[in-house]
């Protein structure tokens, strides 16, 4: 049996909107993720089975390990797009600029997201923030289109999902995840293979930044707040770059005291790139959003000015407070 969820109306206007339309660009949010980039070719492939004209253009590269994938090194890497287009499908932005692609308001814009705080932006828009991944939707708006799921969509559906959930740790899984997770694998998806490409493509250097950065971890006072930091200079001596730290923020979170983590990267000067991580109930978006970032529960990011103590500090006692609210009664809530 499946899982009963009504169709939404956004989702029929979409697909209606797609079926007569011919040359489509499709694009995502600047520094693709494993739901960016496997939401966007998925949504190739299917398109491209309806005989559509498909671009797919990012601002940046995707992550190495996921040049493996079909598809990938063929995206388009730009920050302008133009050229007669029917409709531009972004997925996983909350606003137009989160794609750093200039021109895509030209077009008529489809916007597909599950990102709480989406600023309705497309002509079309649908917002799904029960979604695990955004392949999630795509899933579901790839089945209303009447297209098979062919290995490639299938495979890009489940490297959404296995990636935006933390490989199937955040608490944004539903039985439709394993839903659609099932039917992906039935359509031919080798879950090894794709784990494996994901999570098992270390060099020496990104495994040597990895213990630079975690032999100088901090901890709060509690013991349940991990502090990481990396700067230019920490990774150019273990032989390393900052696309080598993907995922490392993740490692903190698997002792099993610790709560949540903060990891502040270095852009340049003192302005740091700042990504949250925690577990359970812990929602660290507000804080995200607090500083003109964005994200969900468990997962969320902004970038800070300042002294890197003083933001430390101020980071660990708001977190604390989150962790704090998430343990407390629900009476006590909000
Ligand atoms: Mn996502």
């Amino acid at each position: 049996m499946t899982t009963k969820n009504p169709t939404p109306p956004e989702l029929l206007q979409i697909a209606d909107a797609i079926r007569p339309r011919r040359r489509f660009v499709l694009s995502s949010h600047s520094r693709p993720d494993g739901d960016s980039i496997g939401s966007q070719l998925a949504m190739a492939y299917a398109l491209r089975a309806l005989r559509k004209d498909v671009r797919v253009v990012n601002s940046d590269a995707a992550p190495a390990p996921l040049m493996a994938f079909h598809g990938v090194p063929q995206i388009e890497i730009a920050d302008r797009v133009g050229g007669d287009v029917d409709a531009a499908i972004v997925m996983e932005c909350g606003d137009l600029a989160r794609t750093g692609v200039a021109g895509l308001d030209r077009f008529f814009v489809i916007n597909i997201d599950h990102h709480p705080g989406n600023s309705r932006y497309g002509q079309i828009n649908w917002f799904d923030p029960t979604a695990a991944a955004c392949g999630e939707m795509v899933f579901d708006l790839i089945r209303a289109l009447g297209v098979a799921l062919s290995v490639d969509i299938a495979t890009h559906i489940y490297l959404a999902i296995l990636t935006d959930t933390g490989s199937f740790h955040y608490s944004s899984i539903s039985p439709r995840t394993f839903d659609i997770c099932r039917q992906t694998l039935e359509a031919g998806v080798d879950p090894v293979l794709v784990a494996r490409s994901v999570y098992d493509a270390n060099n020496l250097g990104r495994l040597k930044l990895f213990g630079a950065v975690l032999s100088a971890m901090q901890l709060d006072t509690t013991g349940r707040i991990a502090i990481v930091y990396l700067d230019h200079e920490m990774a150019r001596e273990a032989g390393g770059t900052y696309e080598d730290t993907e995922g490392l923020i993740n490692l903190p979170l698997t002792v099993k005291e610790i709560q949540a983590v903060v990891f502040f990267k270095q852009v340049e000067g003192e302005q740091y790139r700042v990504s949250m991580r925690s577990k359970g109930d812990t929602d660290i978006s507000a804080i995200a959003k607090e500083f003109g970032g964005g994200g969900h529960k468990n997962a969320a990011g902004c970038t800070v000015t300042g002294g890197i103590d003083a933001l430390r500090k101020l980071f660990i006692e708001k977190i604390e407070n989150a962790i704090q609210r998430a343990s407390s009664p629900e009476v006590l809530k909000s």
